[in-house]
């Protein structure tokens, strides 16, 4: 199982388990969760070859932890970072550090500055524990820029923080006020 493979396995989870499930004729229950089995099936008819062994190794090896199988070995879903409406994650709430951090691209700023943090197509903001996560988020989209999020500030006044299972905190919205440049 080559590295290479892998990671084409893991993009090709992440479309189907977070964005477009109908492109393989796949339903994910409203807790996003998928037969494995159904799964398999409908990337065969993709032309796209998986098993359950190569499933279990980019479940394993994901570096985020971005997937989770059911305790019976019958399912799989993604753990955060959905689109699809046909979703809704049921994340507990949870009180956040003091800050959080948010990478993104300068080319954004003058926007955000303006609108705050949106979830764009994704069901919310995601925001990090560390500025080493935050910056490698941000970098995929340009030249990083890491924003501090005054997360405990926002949250006593009422915006809502839920943390997924692999640890990526997310939230609805982040208004400019609470947000400063690192
Ligand atoms: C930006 C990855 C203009 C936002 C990562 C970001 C993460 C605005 C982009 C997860 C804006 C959305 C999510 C505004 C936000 N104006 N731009 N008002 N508000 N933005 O990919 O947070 O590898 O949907 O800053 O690790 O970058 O896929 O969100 O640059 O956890 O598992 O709009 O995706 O995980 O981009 O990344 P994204 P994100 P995976």
């Amino acid at each position: 199982m080559s590295k290479k493979n892998l990671d084409e396995t893991s993009k090709f989870l992440s479309f189907v388990l977070r964005h477009e499930p109908q492109a393989i004729g796949l339903t994910l229950d409203s807790e996003g969760w998928a037969n494995i089995e159904e799964l398999i099936n409908g990337a065969a008819r993709d032309g796209r070859k998986l098993d359950r062994e190569l499933i279990e190794a980019v479940v394993t090896s994901s570096d985020k932890k971005r997937f989770s199988i059911s305790e019976d070995g019958q399912l799989i879903r993604a753990v955060q970072g959905h689109s699809t409406k046909s979703v809704d994650l049921q994340f507990e709430q949870k009180q956040p550090p003091q800050t959080l951090y948010h990478g993104t691209a300068t080319r954004f700023l003058e926007s955000i500055k303006e609108q705050g943090l949106i979830p764009g197509s994704r069901h919310h903001v995601h925001l990090s524990q560390d500025i080493d996560t935050a910056s490698a988020v941000g970098q995929r989209y340009g030249t990083v820029v890491i924003l501090k999020v005054a997360a405990r500030q926002m949250e006593e006044q009422g915006f809502k923080f839920y943390q997924a299972e692999n640890g990526v905190w997310l939230t609805e919205q982040v208004p400019a006020r609470f947000l400063s440049t690192l």
